[in-house]
């Protein structure tokens, strides 16, 4: 007799694998019940709701405590200076990529979902110029009240790098936010495992009015964001290594197989580390001290892979519900898609939350959330080894101009490779 003890169904599923079931579920109920799986909507009306109340404190929180982590770079100067000035541009660069090519595939065109939220039809872009100008609060309390996301990302920021230049009487305070991050990180865990039920609740509504016809446009998300990867990797990483790193690029190619694979199968930076490190160190010749620094660094404030998807799905949605966006949206995307990344976990699924973040700011409808969470253990796979990969691209760039990258690993790297 196996003392095997029974885990429930739900139990013994991962998270993503339920709202896998949750969305096949639910699209399943819709095209059975046709117009009346409306009813399921509030399902994941609730969890949208739960979604939205997340996202002022976590976003606050977590922004400040990935700012005040970087107070080494007070200490390392010069190379936490670089490593952020090519971890935020190189970022910048994903989410234009994913913007572009969301243009080109159109996942959401001709989906034509109706707007539920009535704060969210017709809302009338500012100016480009006026939007910068709007960054900053007049009044940070009405910005966290509001929420209003940029306003709030740059107060953060503001008193992230205030408290770090507090030095010792700033300490408390960030002990204060690292346990209230710590706090919200543990209640969207919470909120998350509602997500499969909401997902269904969402995907029957979907289902129900718009048929079958929705699957195909998440096939294309889930296509534009590999392709996106990919094109981020192969020509623009390479390009980072050939011409400002003078270095060849299949070595650098050949380096990161390792860490991308278990970036691709764990859908965690984080947890990616050790791998990460050791490729940098025994693959790609960076220093000790410039990989143990750089890399930490990178999993924490590097999300290129994630922005590039922001960039996709937010596109899709604004397509899907037919919400023209103006050049200064996209900018806004932008923005807030790169600052926000200094605050984005390395760890499963944070993108899809910092996803709701990117559609506040820029007044799309959190419904589209729900749409694309179904496939989004699929999607963190391909960002998740992105970001991987930007961080060691980074790693090296800054380990050859700090001349701590021994030319001859990194050159060996590709014949003890081959020899594998
Ligand atoms: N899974 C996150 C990471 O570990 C990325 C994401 O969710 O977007 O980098």
């Amino acid at each position: 007799m196996t003392n095997k003890t029974s885990t429930n169904f739900w139990g013994g599923l991962a998270l993503w694998k339920k709202i896998l079931v949750g969305m096949v579920l639910g699209v399943i109920v819709g095209a059975i019940m046709g117009p009346s799986a409306e009813m399921l909507k509030p399902i994941g009306t609730l969890f949208i709701n739960a979604i939205k109340m997340l996202i002022v404190p976590l976003v606050f929180c977590s922004l400040i405590v990935g700012v005040t982590s970087m107070k080494d770079t007070s200490k390392m100067g010069r190379i936490g200076l670089k490593a952020i000035i090519l971890y935020l541009g190189t970022t910048a660069v994903a989410i234009t990529i994913g913007l572009t090519l969301a243009n080109i595939f159109l996942p959401g065109v001709g989906l034509n979902m109706s707007i539920t939220d009535p704060n969210v039809a017709g809302k009338e872009a500012p100016a480009l110029v006026q939007t910068l100008l709007n960054m900053i609060p007049k009044n940070p309390v009405n910005a966290l009240a509001s929420g209003n996301i940029l306003q709030i990302i740059i107060f953060a920021l503001g008193l992230g790098i205030a408290l770090t230049l507090c030095g010792e009487k700033g300490e408390p305070a960030i002990k204060v936010f690292e346990s209230l991050a710590e706090a919200m990180y543990k209640l969207t865990e919470i909120v998350m495992k509602l997500a499969p039920y909401g997902v269904f609740g969402l995907m029957a509504w979907v289902a129900g009015k718009y048929g079958m016809d929705i699957l195909l446009p998440l096939i294309k998300v889930i296509a534009a964001v590999y392709i996106g990867c990919l094109l981020h990797v192969l020509v623009f990483y390479t390009g980072m290594i050939s011409f400002i790193g003078r270095l060849n690029p299949i070595q650098y190619l050949k380096g990161l197989v390792n860490p991308a694979a278990v970036a691709f199968t764990t859908t965690s930076s984080s947890g990616t580390l050790p791998a990460t490190i050791k490729a940098a160190r025994e693959e790609m010749g960076v220093s000790k001290g410039i990989s143990s620094f750089v890399l930490p660094l990178g999993a924490t404030i590097n999300m290129d892979g994630t922005a590039l998807y922001q960039g996709v799905c937010a596109l899709f949605i604004a397509q899907a519900f037919g919400i023209d966006l103006e050049f200064s949206d996209y900018i806004v995307i932008i923005l807030t898609s790169t600052l926000a990344s200094i605050g984005t976990a390395g760890v499963p699924g944070a993108g899809l939350i910092m996803l709701s973040l990117v559609l506040t700011t820029v007044g799309l409808p959190l419904e589209g959330l729900a749409i694309v969470a179904g496939i989004d253990r699929i999607l963190d796979m391909a960002r998740t080894s992105v970001n991987v990969c930007g961080d060691l691209m980074v790693t090296i760039l800054v380990g050859k101009s700090e001349n701590e990258l021994d030319e001859s690993i990194y050159n060996k790297a590709a014949s003890r490779l081959d020899k594998t």
